[in-house]
């Protein structure tokens, strides 16, 4: 039985604001800020449980290794050695936003059937560009089963791939032949550039689309409009998400709106377009409230739910027009509203601390799967063992590089993934 599984990042306990992320508002605007790691992991924890209590299949990918000593190896120095920079990037725990390990392709869509999955080489941002490797082992272990998993290598550099945040994926339902949309950043050609990077390079989604084994009549390539990017939406999922039929997303989300709408509707003329006006909710609404960050899922009765962040609630605009929707009889039928503000703080909402993989649970390894006995063992391992709180000066504290290694390492104990542990990433 095919269904959606969403593997969630745990928070990991390195967690903290180093503004590491040029373009996303969050990180720099938080830069310095003391974080709370512990929060933070129940946070996301708390959503889990409630997504599996929904009657979703819940998934989870453990927290990297931190610090990264192996990775400061190859850079010929160790955390003792290394300049404050360097080992805030060795520390990051940024792989908690699973949205950003793979780009992933359901059996469906593929020339073989089976499920294909690419890491990404998150090569924009050197904190993220080391993620790769332990993302790849887990991914490799979680979906080993060759028979309906294709498990690919991340695209070379220079061309940047960041994953599902910029991948959508829609079909008449989620075991049905789908249209998938790549969506991309660069600038316009005349314009001039936006102050910030565009991490989702053309060249890498189209070596993901073929290595996939997609059918080119239902693959997409769109350009992600260089104003959301100047916005702060560093990535697509900031301003647009697609579960099923239904698309949701920003009037200003696309560089061709009106051009990529009439291909889908082309490709999948039972599309439900759900378009939020520039005049009802601005970008700069959009951006810090993460409305479309929110994750779009079928319940079990078939209705679409919006899995929220408080930040959504707490932005006028943006809680008006979602009332009025639900009111109105749109598709999107209940809102679910989780503080995430730890996360949120450096950027990731509910979508970004998630991979959603359609495939049968039944062929994933179950170490990697949830329920309620699991999610209340791994909360008791984060009261005990992640730190409170991490200040930016803490990152040089020998004593906290020990502790997060110990509790991670209590982590793959507990889930019985002792291997994670023992590869010296
Ligand atoms: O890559 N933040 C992440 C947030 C990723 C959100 N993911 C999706 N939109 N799918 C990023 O910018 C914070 C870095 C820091 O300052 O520590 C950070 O990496």
């Amino acid at each position: 039985m095919l269904t959606e599984i969403n593997f969630d990042g745990l928070v990991g306990p390195s967690h903290n604001y180093a503004g590491l992320s040029l373009g996303n508002l969050a990180s720099a605007r938080n830069f310095g800020k003391p974080s709370a790691p512990r929060a933070a992991a129940l946070q996301g924890l708390a959503k889990m449980r409630a997504n599996w209590e929904r009657g979703l299949v819940q998934g989870l990918f453990l927290p990297h290794c931190r610090p990264d000593e192996a990775w400061l190896r190859q850079l010929g120095t160790t955390m003792h050695e290394a300049s404050p920079a360097l080992r805030a990037n060795a520390m990051s725990a940024s792989a908690m936003w699973a949205a950003n390990a793979a780009t992933v392709s359901p059996g469906p869509d593929t020339v073989d059937g089976r499920c294909h999955l690419t890491v990404a080489n998150l090569v924009t941002m050197p904190h993220r560009s080391h993620e790769w490797r332990e993302t790849l082992a887990q991914v490799q272990l979680a979906f080993a089963d060759s028979a309906h998993f294709a498990v690919h290598a991340p695209i070379p550099a220079p061309f940047g791939d960041e994953g599902a945040a910029n991948h959508m994926r829609l079909a008449a339902a989620h075991w049905a032949p789908g249209v998938e949309v790549f969506v991309y950043g660069e600038a316009a050609k005349g314009e001039t550039a936006s102050p910030f990077p565009a991490r989702q390079h053309r060249e890498a989604s189209e070596a993901v689309a073929r290595l996939h084994g997609l059918d080119p009549a239902r693959t997409v390539f769109a350009q992600q409009s260089p104003e959301a990017i100047a916005a702060g939406a560093f990535h697509n999922d900031v301003v647009a998400v697609a579960n099923e039929r239904v698309l949701f997303t920003h009037e200003l989300a696309f560089a061709d709106r009106e051009g990529l709408y009439a291909e889908l509707r082309a490709k999948l003329p039972e599309i439900e377009i759900v378009e939020v006006p520039a005049s009802a909710v601005s970008l700069a609404d959009a951006v810090s409230s993460y409305l479309f960050n929110a994750q779009l899922v079928t319940l079990p009765s078939g209705e679409a739910a919006l899995v929220l962040p408080g930040e959504a609630k707490g932005t006028p605009s943006v809680w008006n027009w979602l009332e009025a929707h639900v009111a109105g009889n749109g598709p999107i039928r209940h809102l679910f509203v989780h503080d995430l503000r730890e996360s949120m703080a450096n950027g990731g909402g509910p979508a970004c601390l998630r991979l959603r993989v359609v495939a049968d649970p039944e062929h994933v390894d179950p170490r990697f799967l949830l329920g309620s006995a699991k999610i209340d063992a791994i909360e008791a391992l984060v009261r005990e063992c992640w730190p409170e709180t991490i200040a930016v000066d803490d990152l040089s504290s020998p004593a906290l590089w020990r502790d997060c290694v110990i509790a991670r390492a209590r982590l793959c104990e507990l889930l019985d993934l002792r291997e994670l542990d023992q590869q010296g990433f």
